[in-house]
């Protein structure tokens, strides 16, 4: 049998560059979930029920992302940019992490994810800074999923801040300018420790990067679609792992 069909045996050899080519999950996901508002006026809802839908439907993604063994989901909650919408609209918004919790914290616990957030964390609101804080704690063991939350978060005032510290650390004899390359600077962003993106999807057809992750993002795959964040779920979520496997990851190479 193995004489007559001798190919039968013979596992294709996995060489680096398949896998590069293939890779099965991406291990860091991330997306701007956009289009609550177009949602809710599509139904003339008022806007904070699209994003009361749109906080629903994080739990189910993230659920699905950990089932599907990704590793790390970053998801862009609130923009540096986002406090210029109405007050009414941005009070609604930061309180929706404390709604998140309190509805979903047990499920997020039963998952064994873990909760951590990157942006300017200090200028939330106390309730808002409070109800992530005792999650960040609480999760803090779980070694599932990694859930990061972009919070006040804005790229370009992140690479600012990590500039300034340089310069103070360089200041305070902490470190030198010889020390300083692409790798010591990412320990500088808020996303020190935590791989680059593999995947960012962006929801609601909208195809621009809005102050996201502008480092980072260096050699991401991007999918875009059309559907709005309430509408997401893990269909959609599952063609774009399906498109993400047929791109070839090249990282500047050939
Ligand atoms: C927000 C719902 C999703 C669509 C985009 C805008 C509205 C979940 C959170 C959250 C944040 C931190 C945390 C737990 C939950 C959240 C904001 C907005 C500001 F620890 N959804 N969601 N935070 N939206």
């Amino acid at each position: 049998m193995s004489m007559k069909f001798p190919f039968f045996n013979k596992k294709k050899k996995v060489t680096e560059e398949d896998e590069r080519d293939a890779p099965r999950v991406p291990d860091h996901v991330a997306i701007i979930m956009d289009g609550n508002g177009r949602w809710a006026e599509q139904r003339e809802l008022p806007r904070n029920a699209g994003h009361k839908e749109g906080m629903d439907v994080v739990k189910d993604t993230v659920i699905s992302a950990s089932n599907l063994n990704i590793k790390t989901l970053t998801l862009y909650a609130f923009s540096t940019e986002n406090w210029k919408r109405p007050k009414s609209e941005v009070d609604f918004l930061m309180k929706l992490p404390k709604v998140f919790l309190n509805t979903y914290l047990p499920e997020i616990m039963e998952n064994n994810v873990k909760i951590e957030t990157i942006g300017e964390f200090s200028s939330l609101p106390l309730i808002t800074r409070e109800a992530i804080q005792y999650a960040k704690e609480k999760t803090k063991q779980n070694d599932g999923l990694l859930l990061n939350f972009a919070l006040n978060y804005g790229s370009r005032f992140e690479i600012m801040q990590a500039i300034k510290q340089i310069i103070t650390d360089i200041d305070d004899d902490k470190t030198t300018i010889d020390k300083l390359d692409e790798h010591t600077f990412s320990e500088y962003l808020y996303t020190n420790g935590l791989s680059d993106p593999d995947l960012l999807i962006r929801t609601s057809g909208e195809q621009r990067l809005s102050n996201f992750l502008l480092w980072q993002l260096a050699y991401t795959e991007f999918w875009f679609t059309d559907v709005l964040w309430p509408d997401f779920n893990e269909e959609v979520l599952l063609e774009a792992l399906e498109a993400y496997k047929q791109r070839k990851r090249r990282y500047g190479g050939i």
